[in-house]
């Protein structure tokens, strides 16, 4: 008892489909963050879960020919399995269809009955099944749901509906006497601008259109809204309303959440709707719902519907958790998007890891084995640059701490790799070698008692980030976790004990051949992180509709709802250079059954292209047909074969045709 606490939530996701990474990068992300107020001697609570109703799921279960709940259960276990994988830290996983769970919101859905905010009435709505949202008509322009761009359906019903606008005057007053509830800040304004000031309908907050769901408490024609079913997560995984007291407890002891970290397209549900049934029920706000940014591939936001997702596993097993956990927390700044490209992570975890990180140590262990007997040596010899050394590493933990009390996990690595760096100058400077050659072995000595200093900070710092790679610093420097790793002796320069004996190791984060490990990347993800790539299915395989074309059609298997179509401006249209050419050359690609190898000639020169359309053309047809071709795309290599531009075509379902230009258009002019 007496020591603070932590919650912190992540989204419980949809078991609808395989996750991707894009969710490993919320997990791991609030995974850090609570890794790191343990670490600070907080008694954390760390909560994720999955949100296992709704009508997506029941239709996704019934494709596949199974229950609901055995088609869950399959997912929910592959994903349990993802986070063991990925070193996920959770104190408890909810799952919505949990009696714990279901009992709760019907107990909650009840108590807003009985006091009226709950009502029932008629309705009639548009409404959109894959996001299942209500929409007015004036939302639904032109009939399609105004968040995917799908179209809606007239539904009519009896319905359940939340008195969301008598709330609002309250919300509003909580966002202005807690400036920190929403970060980053700029969502606030859209909250408020878009949302609350436009004034809040009542929600819907009932079904009748599928059953797999919670059921309205004595009306089971009706099941809750999946969201209010869903938020209730954050509560009922405490115990709110069991009639179990220990679980009550828990209730009482950790709510309300330190932090709700999501998503920026659904930080709506979490600063509007959340509040609000929380204010219903008499029970405090959470203190923060931090929204951060999206991955993206160049083809848009990473979905499944859009078919560029990237499978987390594949990642894992080709380099370990500690890789990819650092790349997502040290690549974008934390609430910012970010595009993934297999070349941003190989060169991330060569540069920093490899070099940055993996040098330090791979120097500094020889070098004390060589010059200090093998063990970590007294510092005699003190001079300068160690007294900026230790100034730094002071500093870096204060940076760090500051940088993760705010989420900022880019800027916390950032930090600890400035010291990295620093350190690995520092060797240069002083080098040990010529100190012992000059016979001042004591100087050499109080070197690298330095540098073993700050390979021992670092790793302390480095844990809410990497679950392995810090133990296993510490085995080789002869410490076993206790006072000399907790996370205050970072902050002490000099706590390392003289005499532990340090064991040299294999290099702890190989050097990676970029070419190679890109192509892997590529051929084991369908190349999705490539502009005009082949997007992959639901399987991962890729989809036999795709064609290399740029801005593939999205797959309409309707799953996730989160992103439609993107817009973009006229200029950033205008960047894409687009010119009539003509095919001279075609041929196939050993061992790349989808591939051909094309020459093009542009009228100025003739370009080499490889194009995913083996399964749709023979080679032969190819030649003299004139295309437009995207000339002005970052080569790429594909099974080792340079690409110099992209090919367009239409495809649809098995087909796929080449956009085409008559014959009298001159080769090279611009399509615009
Ligand atoms: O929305 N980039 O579940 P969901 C970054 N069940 N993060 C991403 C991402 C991307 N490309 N794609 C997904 C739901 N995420 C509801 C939540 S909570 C009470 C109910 C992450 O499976 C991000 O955190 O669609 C996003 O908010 C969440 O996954 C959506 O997961």
């Amino acid at each position: 008892m007496g020591r603070k606490t932590f919650y912190i939530t992540t989204p419980i996701y949809y078991p609808s489909n395989k996750l991707h990474i894009g969710h490993a990068y919320t997990t791991v992300a609030a995974d850090a963050m609570a890794r790191y107020k343990r670490l600070r001697g907080f008694d954390v609570m760390y909560l994720t879960g999955t949100d296992e109703h709704g009508q997506k799921i029941e239709r996704r279960a019934r494709e596949e020919g199974m229950t609901p709940r055995a088609f869950v259960d399959d997912i929910v276990g592959w994903i349990q399995e993802l986070w063991r994988k990925l070193d996920i830290s959770y104190d408890d996983f909810i799952r919505t269809t949990e009696p714990r769970h279901k009992n709760a919101v019907q107990r909650i859905f009840q108590r807003l009955m009985d006091q009226g905010d709950i009502y029932q009435a008629d309705y009639e709505g548009l409404y959109c099944t894959p996001c299942e949202s209500f929409w007015t008509a004036r939302q639904a322009e032109g009939g399609r749901c105004p968040d995917c761009g799908r179209p809606v359906e007239l539904v009519r019903e009896k319905s359940y509906f939340f008195r969301m606008g008598k709330y609002v005057p309250k919300l509003l007053q909580y966002y202005e006497e807690n400036p920190e509830f929403i970060q980053p800040e700029s969502r606030k304004h859209e909250m408020i601008n878009n949302f609350l000031k436009p004034g809040l309908e009542d929600l819907c907050v009932s079904r009748t259109t599928f059953d797999w769901g919670i059921p309205v408490p004595g009306d089971p024609d009706h099941v809750i809204y999946v969201w209010i079913d869903a938020l209730s997560n954050y509560i009922t995984a405490l115990g709110y309303l069991s009639d179990d007291p220990v679980q009550r407890e828990k209730f009482e002891h950790y709510w309300p959440a330190d932090v709700h970290v999501v998503g920026k397209e659904i930080v709506r549900f979490h600063t509007i709707y959340w509040p609000i049934v929380l204010m219903a029920l008499g029970l405090p706000l959470p203190k923060k719902v931090f929204g951060h940014g999206w991955l993206l591939t160049p083809q848009g936001k990473m979905s499944k519907s859009k078919g560029n997702v990237i499978d987390p596993n594949l990642l894992l097993d080709r380099y370990g958790s500690d890789a990819i956990r650092y790349f997502l927390l040290r690549e974008i700044p934390f609430g910012a998007d970010g595009v993934f490209t297999p070349e941003a992570l190989i060169q991330r975890l060569n540069f920093d890891l490899a070099n940055d990180l993996g040098n330090l140590l791979n120097r500094t262990l020889p070098l004390i084995e060589r010059y200090a007997g093998g063990r970590i040596p007294t510092p005699t010899r003190i001079q300068e640059p160690d007294g900026e050394l230790r100034g730094m590493a002071a500093e870096t933990v204060t940076r760090v701490e500051e940088a993760m009390e705010k989420m900022e996990f880019s800027t916390a690595l950032a930090a600890i790799w400035q010291l990295l760096g620093r350190a690995n100058k520092y060797i240069d400077e002083t080098a040990p070698w010529a100190e012992v050659k000059a016979g001042r072995g004591d100087r050499a000595e109080t070197v690298l008692y330095h540098l073993a200093e700050v390979l021992r900070i670092t790793s302390i710092l480095l844990q809410p980030f990497l679950t392995k790679a810090p133990a296993e610093i510490w085995r080789r420097l002869g410490l076993s976790p206790g006072p000399h790793t907790s996370w205050d002796s970072a902050g002490m320069f000099g706590t390392l004990p003289p005499g532990l004996p340090v064991y040299k190791g294999d290099p702890l984060f190989p050097r990676l051949d970029l070419e190679a490990e890109v192509l892997a990347i590529d051929e084991a993800t369908g190349a999705v992180s490539r502009q005009g790539a082949e997007p992959v299915s639901e399987t991962g395989e890729a989809s036999p509709h795709s064609g290399g074309a740029a801005g593939a059609p999205e797959n309409d298997a309707g799953a996730g709802c989160a992103a439609g179509t993107e817009l973009i401006g006229i200029e950033e249209f205008q960047k894409i250079d687009m010119r009539v050419g003509r095919i001279v050359e075609a041929e196939r690609i050993p061992k790349a059954d989808k591939l051909l190898k094309l020459m093009i000639d542009l009228g100025s020169e003739v370009r080499q292209v490889v194009s995913g359309i083996a399964k749709y053309y023979a080679p032969e047809d190819l030649i003299g047909q004139r295309v437009v071709v995207v000339v002005n795309l970052k080569p790429v290599k594909l099974r080792g074969v340079e690409s110099r531009g992209m090919i367009l075509a239409a495809s649809e379902g098995d087909r796929l045709v080449l956009t085409t230009v008559s014959d009298d258009i001159p080769l090279g002019t611009k399509v615009k």
